[in-house]
């Protein structure tokens, strides 16, 4: 089933494995390029199609980059295959319910601006959704051209994980783009997440993924305009393909233990060597985190924005009748600290 058409679009022997159980001339296999709410574009062999969602998706699990095998003839989903790698995010509102991304993604450039929108914590945030999902991280600082130390942004962005791969450029001028062609050769899949305004679009403009549109920035706070509002699988001139994404305000992380541990080995390593194991870093004696900070070796943000984001990720993995079950813990525990105090009053 290995044809170029199919390998320019990703496909590869994860997924090429997954095809055993198939009759090969009764198959016709498509990756999904966008997802509307009627109709699901896919990219095939003989170019791109459309279906009706109750076709293509009926049970909705599908997401632009997923894999689909169809029938013969390439009018219904048979199977979505197994994902290589999985880009997502807790979905908004009070659930805890995953939001995919996208699928089967090798890269992410995590595109921030060198003004404004540059924040340490916010990147690590993306860093560990990224490395959870086991796609490559590239930390693209857009607008150089508007801040006066653009490479010291650069630096201290490097210092989030050891190997991190970080650019400055102006995403307007597609020769500084080329410096991102690597990771946009054949067969390879590139996602641009970040918040609206920062350049995404004009950065897949710059890559020559057709003409998306783009859009001015508010003057008063530099925050974009939500320009982009569906995301959507496009070809590249270098042989990949690339996934442009709507910009987003803020997210929070979802089950992503794995990206967080990853992120923060050193705080880990850290925190391993505080006296006692169930130290909270408050003072306590012994607290390998504190003398770590005192000494300038660990960032009190870094150790700060650690805990947040394991307790996040903890927290909107939880199913809802777990989280039920918590909270009505919590409140049992509060009632009978409540009481406790009562009884201790009513004693004086
Ligand atoms: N000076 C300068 N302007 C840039 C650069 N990159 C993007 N811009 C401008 O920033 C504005 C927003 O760019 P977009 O590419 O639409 O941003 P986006 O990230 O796609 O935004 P959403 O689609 O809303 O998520 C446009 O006016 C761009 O011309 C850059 O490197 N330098
Ligand atoms: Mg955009
Ligand atoms: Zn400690």
């Amino acid at each position: 089933m290995t044809t170029p058409a199919l390998r320019a679009l990703g496909w590869n022997e994860f997924f090429e494995g997954q095809l055993s159980e198939f009759d090969l001339d009764a198959i016709v296999l498509a990756r999904v390029s966008a997802h509307h709410s009627i109709q699901v574009e896919l990219q095939g062999e003989d170019g791109q199609f459309r279906l009706p969602v109750q076709s293509a998706d009926a049970d909705g699990r599908v997401s632009v980059g997923d894999w689909l095998v169809l029938n013969s003839s390439g009018n219904r989903t048979i199977k979505r295959l197994e994902r290589q790698t999985l880009l997502s995010r807790k979905a908004a509102g009070e659930e805890a319910k995953p939001q995919v991304i996208a699928a089967n993604i090798n890269t992410v450039f995590i595109v921030s601006s060198c003004n404004e929108d540059f924040n340490l914590s916010r990147l690590e945030r993306y860093l560990a959704m990224v490395l959870h999902a086991g796609a490559t991280p590239v930390v693209v600082l857009t607008k150089a051209d508007l801040s006066d130390d653009p490479e010291s942004l650069a630096e201290r962005a490097r210092d989030l994980h050891p190997d991190l791969s970080v650019v400055i450029m102006d995403a307007r001028d597609a020769g500084q783009a080329d410096v991102l062609k690597s990771w946009c050769g054949p067969g390879q899949s590139v996602a641009l997440v970040g918040s609206s305004g920062v350049g995404k679009s004009t950065l897949a403009n710059a890559l020559g993924a057709g003409d998306q549109a783009t859009g001015g920035i508010r003057e008063k706070d530099g925050k974009g305009r939500h320009t982009t509002t569906s995301r959507s699988l496009l070809p590249l001139p270098s042989g990949g393909v690339l996934v442009d994404n709507p910009g987003v305000r803020e997210f929070q992380l979802r089950d992503c233990d794995d990206g967080v541990a990853d992120l923060f080995e050193d705080v880990a390593e850290v925190i391993a060597r505080c006296k006692f194991s169930d130290c909270r870093h408050e003072g306590e004696p012994g607290c390998a985190v504190r003398a770590a900070i005192d000494v300038g070796e660990l960032d009190e943000r870094r150790f700060t924005n650690y805990l947040k984001l394991q307790e996040e990720q903890a927290r909107n993995a939880e199913t809802l009748a777990k989280r039920r079950e918590r909270e009505k813990n919590k409140s049992r525990i509060v009632k009978s600290a409540v009481s406790r105090k009562r009884r201790h009053r009513d004693e004086w």
